[in-house]
This record gives structure tokens, sequence and C-alpha cells, in this order.
């Protein structure tokens, strides 16, 4: 059962529905996550002239710094074919000093309005899952084997997940059509490049994109194996073309990568430049495209065979899930500190002492998939 989400007052002059919003009559009800690092605040609150009831989330980000933001008065000046830039270097900027302290000093600097504008992120209406994706909280490492998959996530996520009319519309070129970048029709390996809901597509520094594939039906990593091979070698080369010939960066300045688990079904690839430190891209979530395709290459159906390890919030249902089956919550002890370093039997591993005819066999059982029953009794163990 995917989230639906009721229409509050329309703007009907576009084919698609949005609400219109008027950010000053914002009320505030709760503030979710203030966090310095990102110098973003992220608020629960409503917009009484839509609805009284209906949530809305509000993020504020301070946007990073263009080069033309610094330029001074004479690199202006010397540009003067074009009309001037607003920079932190001119008459507008008022200055307040801390201190001064021998060759150390400090200021507060506030610059010309044009340069205060701050990015703002809206949901309306906004779900109690989105309200706990937004939040700040406790959280928790899983570690997802397929059987833990077959019978914890996927139930869970099959029952209730983010709406993906958002991707659809994008990719049915209802939405957001001006933004494409770069776009591959062809139904089996296509897919839409556009920045991320979280680029203002000013600065490439922060260069945030998404790589959203047409095929319908792949919803994670999870269910990747090796008929996607020629999507995603695709998806690898021609957005690394697209964003060389767009924004001028080299593929080997990219950072291009999945999230498990992601919010959203539908396999979209993030892409952002390696020197900026995106959010989301902390090894427990991110899942890098060239180490996918490479294990795919390996192993067709390593993705239905491995354990992946993610990350759940408190608050989140699969949590509660998880926590009945695994006890995730409970306090580790003494004892299950001491077993997770010790041998596994249930998994193989082999030495360089073996002799080669050992490691082989090993290594043919692990890339075998287990035998089915009607298989042992067709042909007996020897
Ligand atoms: O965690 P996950 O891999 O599911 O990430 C989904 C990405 O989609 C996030 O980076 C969001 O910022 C981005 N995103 C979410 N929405 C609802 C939109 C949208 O409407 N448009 C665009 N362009 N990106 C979105």
């Amino acid at each position: 059962m995917s989230e639906q989400t009721n229409s509050p007052k329309l703007n009907v002059s576009s084919e698609i529905k949005s609400p219109t919003y008027d950010l000053s009559k914002f009320r505030l009800n709760r503030i979710l996550n203030n966090n310095s690092k990102c110098k973003s605040i992220t608020l629960l609150g409503t917009f009484p002239d839509l609805s009284e009831t209906d949530n809305a989330i509000v993020v504020f980000e301070k946007n990073a710094y263009r080069e033309s933001d610094v330029a001074t008065e004479v690199a202006v000046e010397q540009n003067a074919e074009s009309p001037a830039k607003p920079s932190y270097f001119s008459r507008d900027l008022t200055v307040r000093t801390d201190f001064v302290n021998n060759i150390y000093a400090s200021f507060q600097c506030v610059p010309h309005k044009d340069l205060c504008a701050v990015k703002s992120t809206v949901i309306y209406p906004a779900t109690d899952k989105h309200v706990e994706k937004y939040s700040v909280c406790q959280k928790y490492l899983i570690n997802e084997t397929p059987d833990l998959y077959e019978t914890i996530t996927l139930p869970y996520i099959s029952s209730s997940q983010f709406s993906l009319d958002w991707v659809y519309n994008i990719l049915e070129h209802k939405q957001e059509t001006e933004r494409i970048v770069f776009e591959d029709n062809n139904p089996e390996t296509g897919f839409i490049l556009l920045p991320d809901l979280k680029w203002d597509g000013r600065n490439v520094d922060n260069l945030y994109l998404l790589g959203i594939v047409r095929q319908r039906d792949i919803k994670s990593l999870r269910d990747l194996n090796a008929s996607h091979l020629p999507l995603l070698r695709n998806l690898r080369q021609s957005a690394k073309q697209a964003i060389n010939k767009r924004y001028g960066l080299n593929s080997s300045q990219l950072r291009m990568y999945f999230h498990y688990q992601p919010s959203f079904y539908h396999l979209h690839v993030h892409i952002n430049p390696i020197r900026n430190d995106a959010p989301g891209i902390w090894c427990e979530k991110s899942h890098m495209l060239d180490m996918v395709i490479n294990n795919l290459e390996l192993l067709p159906d390593y993705y239905q065979r491995a354990s992946l390890p993610f990350v759940l919030y408190e608050g989140n249902k699969l949590l509660d899930l998880y926590d009945a089956r695994l006890g995730v919550r409970k306090v580790d002890t003494k004892e299950q500190l001491d077993n997770d370093g010790a041998a596994d039997d249930t998994v193989e591993c082999f030495t360089d002492e073996e002799p080669e005819e050992a490691r082989k066999c090993k290594r043919i059982r692990l890339s075998t998939p287990e035998p089915s029953e009607a298989d042992l009794v067709a042909t007996p163990c020897a």
C-alpha cells in the first residue's frame, strides 16, 4: 500500500496539480533537526492557509559559496562587459568586529542581500514516514542476510513505502522536464539524468545528480543480477559523458553510488563530485556503482546471496520487526561481543596454506547455489 497524498489548495494552471506555498505563513510545531555541520535546520509545522492538520516539513539550508561571491572589486571591474555579480567585497558588506588580537581577527559580516539566499525544501503533506526520515534519533546497524530480506524487509517494503509518483512524473516528462541533463529512452538500458532535489543547480562543487533507470521493476540493489549489467554499464558510461560535456567534470572526479536501503524503491544512482562530502555517502549506506558492476561480473547473483548492512532509525516500524527477530535494541552481552569475532562455521573460508585442490573445491561450493531438495534426491552426495 503506497502512501497517498491529498492535494491541498491547488494551482490548476499546470497539467500536474501542485500546491502554491506561501512560506511566510508556515507555522512551526517542532524542530526535527538542527545540523550545525550542514548548516541546515529541519522544521515540522503546518501551512494553515492550506490545511490546519496536514503536516509540512520545511528545510532551510545555507548555500555553498560560489567563486564569484568573493570576487574583489578589481576583478569585477576588469570584466566590465558582463554585469557585475554581487560580491562579499563591496560597499554593501556590513562588518561587526568580534575581536582583533595580535595577528588574529574575527568579524561577523552581513553581505549584499543577493548573497544571503537560503535553499528551502518543502514536503507537503508530510507523512509520518517523512517525519521519521527527517528527525534525528538513535540508529541501529542491521546485517541483512538474504533470508532476513525475504522474510522481514521485503514484506515490509512491499506494504509500506514512499509513493513513487515523483519518479514516474520524471520518467513520463510530467515534472522537472526542463531540469533533465541527459536521457536515454531505451526501455531496458535507458535512464534519465537530472539534478537531485538537494542540489540547487548553482554550484558545480556540490553538484548532485540522480540517474533514474527506465525499468520499473528493480526496487533496489537487492534485485540486481548479471542481466542488468548492460543497464549499469550504460548508466556509468553515458552519465559520465553527459556530465563531462555539461559541467566539465572528469569521470575520475565523480562518485557514483546506490543507497541501501534507499528511501524510494525504484533503482536510481546518486552522482556527486568526489571532492565534496555529500550527505548520505557513509560506508553503511553507499555502494559504489563500479563495485556493484564488478561484483555482478564475478558472481551473477551476488546481490541475492550477499549479506547487506544497512541502518535503521528509531521510530521506523521495520526496526521493531528486526528487534522482534534479532533483538537489535538489546545491549550486547560479553558473550555476544566475544562470539562476534569467532569463526562462523556456516561460512566456508580457505587459507593460502591449504592445497590448491581443496581451495578449488571450496571456491566452487561458494559460487554454486545451494542444491534444492529435488537436486539432492536426484544426485545424492558422494
Ligand atoms: O535514499 P535514496 O537513494 O532513495 O535517495 C533518493 C534521492 O532522491 C534523494 O537524494 C532525494 O533528495 C532525491 N529526491 C527525492 N524526491 C522526492 C525528489 C524529487 O521530487 N525530485 C528530485 N529531482 N529528486 C528527488
